[in-house]
């Protein structure tokens, strides 16, 4: 018996996404070119905000998402179970339906406050619907992902052993890291032969991807940057394949939600079979490199009003054939004019989530028992000066959002022209995600609830702090 065994999941989760981050610029040197972007581009705002750049703590430079496509309940109930060693968890349900793709998703994170600020990352994981797709091409690629397994023996062993003892020695965790690695690691060689590969990339590109390689290859992974324009002007005048907008709000003094660019997927070499077992050349297009920028987490009034606005906006650049430049200027009017920017009013109208503490005046007071056993409410609180807020951030998606990434990133298909998507900001009918937490065999958590409960967890601190009855 190993007597060092212990389980430390967020210093798991920190090797896995160091791991992964050598491993994909490696693969996709492009993304290392991003990468310096998005470095040049934060130590120039930190120096005009008269900063070191050595001022930003270590875990900064650490991604902060990536994507991967699976395409069987088996694939994911596994990946939720590796996941979990690592702690993430399932929170939210993405239907990519609204855009027509056969895909729908969710975002394995941290969960908890101190998870989350040892380090946020988390994996966007899309499902494919083989419910979706015409039977000859469902039974196609069913017949390539039965053939496939992305797991190794001895990385289920570690999983098992992770839950049974919720340990792991060195060996195990160096092992775990090792093996993870290998589902995500691109292969240039197909599984199938280019006829299979054009048939399922003719039904949609994305279940080409999915099921015609032996790996779920990590399609991106995202930094996040101090100041996503400059990265998107950076891109552009540096000549990278840059997609042609910033999905999300606009920028804005009171950020929210999450803003995303990326650099659309490149065209690279694969290797296919025929029928004699030759090789043929072909390409295939999938892998690309994004950054993000978060802001605060949306209340449901918030979210509302988000998606509103973005579907309203939408709705008059279509009827006047606006261009992607105009979109945002539209978009940005009509924020302005209805979205408040201030965290007072954010706070004031209930539209943001945010994280109480005590004031040093309300430090102060505490001890003395001043207000020890009443009841006060907490806008009385903070108009005391004994309790301030500030923004949780948000460390979720945004459907449409993804929707656009997803389209940009899809080669030669009529749809990749445009980010402007379609469908109705209602994007989760309850029928897909049970269909989802099903496959998953297990529920997704709801976003809103976690934010909510950490809110309430603050709130509760600043009234033991200050001996209250609960407010
Ligand atoms: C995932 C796209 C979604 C995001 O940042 O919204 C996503 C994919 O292309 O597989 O990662
Ligand atoms: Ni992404």
């Amino acid at each position: 018996t190993d007597l060092s065994s212990s389980l430390d999941r967020d210093e798991l989760r920190t090797r896995f996404v160091v791991a992964l981050s050598d491993m994909y610029r490696g693969e996709v040197p492009l993304y290392g070119n991003l990468v310096d972007i998005v470095r040049q581009v934060d130590r120039s705002v930190l120096t005009a905000q008269g900063k070191s750049p050595s001022s930003l703590p270590v875990q900064h430079e650490l991604e902060r998402h990536g994507a991967i496509r699976l395409g069987t309940e088996n694939e994911l109930r596994t990946i939720r179970r590796l996941f979990a060693v690592m702690g993430m968890h399932p929170v939210g349900y993405y239907d990519l339906g609204v855009v027509d793709f056969p895909l729908h998703a969710t975002a394995f994170r941290p969960i908890s406050e101190e998870t989350l600020r040892k380090n946020p990352f988390r994996v966007f994981t899309t499902l494919l619907r083989l419910d979706r797709l015409s039977p000859k091409i469902r039974t196609m690629a069913e017949a390539t992902l039965q053939r496939r397994n992305l797991f190794t023996d001895r990385l289920l062993d570690i999983i098992d052993r992770a839950e049974s003892t919720q340990a792991l020695s060195a060996q195990d965790a160096d092992d775990l890291i090792t093996d993870a690695l290998k589902i995500f690691k691109w292969h240039s060689k197909s599984a199938v032969s280019l006829d299979q590969y054009q048939a399922l990339n003719r039904e949609q590109p994305m279940v080409a991807d999915i099921a015609c390689f032996p790996s779920a290859h990590i399609n991106h992974l995202t930094p996040r940057t101090l100041d996503i324009n400059l990265v998107q002007v950076e891109m552009v005048r540096q000549g990278l394949p840059a997609k042609d907008r910033i999905e999300g709000p606009p920028p804005r003094q009171c950020a929210i939600l999450l803003r995303q660019t990326s650099f659309k997927a490149l065209e690279e070499q694969v290797d296919f079979t025929d029928a004699s077992g030759a090789y043929v050349h072909g390409t295939h297009t999938a892998r690309f490199g994004e950054v993000e920028q978060r802001g605060a987490a949306v209340t449901h009034k918030g979210r509302e009003l988000y998606d509103q606005l973005l579907t309203a906006t939408r709705h008059e650049a279509a009827d006047s054939g606006k261009q992607p430049q105009d979109f945002d200027k539209l978009l940005a009017q009509n924020f302005a004019a209805h979205y408040p920017d201030s965290w007072a009013d954010l706070w004031a109208q209930g539209l943001v989530y945010f994280r109480y503490q005590l004031t040093s005046a309300g430090r102060y007071a505490a001890p003395a028992g001043e207000l020890h056993g009443q009841s006060v409410d907490l806008k009385h609180l903070v108009s005391l000066g004994l309790v301030e807020y500030e923004p949780i951030t948000y460390e979720d998606f945004l459907p449409f959002s993804a929707a656009g990434i997803f389209k940009s990133n899809v080669a030669d298909s009529p749809s990749a022209s445009s980010d402007q998507t379609n469908g109705s900001a209602d994007s989760s009918e309850p029928g897909h995600r049970d269909g989802f937490e099903k496959s998953l065999g297990a529920k997704v958590l709801d976003e809103f609830e976690l934010y909510a409960a950490l809110e309430r967890e603050s709130i509760r601190n600043c009234e033991r702090e200050l001996n209250l009855k609960e407010i």
